[in-house]
């Protein structure tokens, strides 16, 4: 009898088009959009090395793959080791595992939404996974909008019935999370499904033909956060939540006497604060100038940014953006080299969605 490979191996999937973030993704990639000034990729590559996993594929697009590997170059950085896999045009999550069939081979592995942040770790999933002898195993996360997600309809006992993917009319409010085990069975599978109305050959099609088939497929419940980081509000979300749980105090920049930095600030090296109060928590970049402002909680400001006489708040501003004579912005996402200035007489708080180099007077 041949033994089956039993290395878990990570697929991370990197590609697609990122429509629903747009503007800020029309010039990047959204798996590296920043939170808290980290790209949303870091933590999921962090939680899959804390998680014992120590191969990983990363899928990317023609368009925005460069920029991916770039970023995440050969994962030494995280202990991986890390390969890269084409996908020429986004046809959906189950096409992503087919293309990787030759890099996963008989292993069983992980696929985990490179845009998908939750709030801890992955291991105890694993373990769970690998104890139960499941051909898949799904994260399950209460949601308000189930028609926006893929659902699952479980039994009393926690047992997956059926998955559809955006229900119009759900049977459960459970979504399936970003992060999915599968054992090589999947492969099947995948070669079995068709096309989706949306022409993408669905992940969830692909875990109902294991169901139909007599493959165990077993799910658990996410009791923390999860944040598909895919829209302007899910971002600032993940923003909040990772400011909240995990900024420290950290003072590497200068703060000259006029000014206040109070509660869970963190400074980097060659910023300046002049004349200014900042109260945390709030990440600030590198090379930063601020002056004659104040910077409210749960606010990320990327490096190189310049911020006079402007108040900013619960905000992911990108980096190099200007943003001056502001009388108070909030709930903002501004986008890298942008330019925000308020006009004369203008007195107005400000909700507002920049794209890169943007140039908007108020
Ligand atoms: P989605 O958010 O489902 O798709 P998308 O990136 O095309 O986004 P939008 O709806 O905003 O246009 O993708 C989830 C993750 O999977 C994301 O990180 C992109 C990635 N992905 C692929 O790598 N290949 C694919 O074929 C698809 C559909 C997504």
């Amino acid at each position: 009898m041949t033994t089956q490979p039993s290395t878990l191996k990570g697929l991370v999937l990197s590609g697609g088009r990122g429509r629903r973030l747009r503007p800020i993704t029309y010039t990047g990639a959204k798996q590296l959009v920043p939170v808290a000034n980290r790209p949303i990729l870091f933590y999921v590559l962090e939680n899959l090395s804390e998680a014992g996993i120590k191969d990983v594929g990363i899928i990317i697009s023609p368009e925005t793959g460069k920029e991916i590997k770039h970023a995440v170059g050969d994962g030494r950085d995280w202990g991986l080791k890390v390969d890269y896999i084409l996908q020429e045009e986004p046809l959906g999550l189950a096409h992503a595992v087919k293309i990787a069939r030759p890099y996963l081979g008989m292993n069983p592995f992980i696929m985990y939404l490179g845009d998908n942040l939750i709030g801890s770790g992955i291991a105890k999933f694993r373990r769970d996974f690998e104890q139960s002898k499941a051909d898949a195993s799904i994260l399950l996360k209460e949601v308000d909008a189930p028609t926006n997600f893929g659902i699952a309809e479980v039994d009393k006992q926690g047992r997956v019935i059926r998955l559809v993917e955006k229900p119009k009319a759900p049977v459960s409010n459970l979504a399936l999370v970003g992060i999915y085990f599968f054992s090589a069975k999947i492969h099947e599978a995948v070669t079995k499904i068709r096309p989706s109305l949306r022409g993408e050959l669905e992940i969830t099609d692909a875990i109902q033909w294991l169901l139909d088939h007599d493959n165990k497929v077993v799910s658990h419940r996410l009791e923390e956060w999860w944040l598909d980081t895919g829209k302007k509000d899910d971002l600032l979300t993940a923003n909040t939540a990772v400011l909240d749980g995990w900024i420290r105090r950290k003072i590497k920049g200068k703060v000259d006497a006029t000014s206040q930095v109070t509660g869970r600030v963190d400074l980097g090296k060659g910023s300046q604060i002049v004349s200014s109060k900042v109260r945390g928590p709030v990440v600030i970049g590198e090379n930063v100038h601020i002056e004659g402002s104040f910077i409210g909680p749960f606010t990320s400001i990327g490096n190189g940014c310049r911020i006079r006489s402007a108040v900013v708040e619960h905000s992911v501003v990108l980096e190099n953006a200007v943003i001056e004579h502001i009388d108070r912005l909030e709930d903002s996402l501004i986008g890298k080299g942008s330019f925000i200035v308020q006009g004369n007489g203008n007195h107005h708080a400000y909700r507002l969605t920049v794209g890169d180099d943007s140039v908007v007077e108020l």
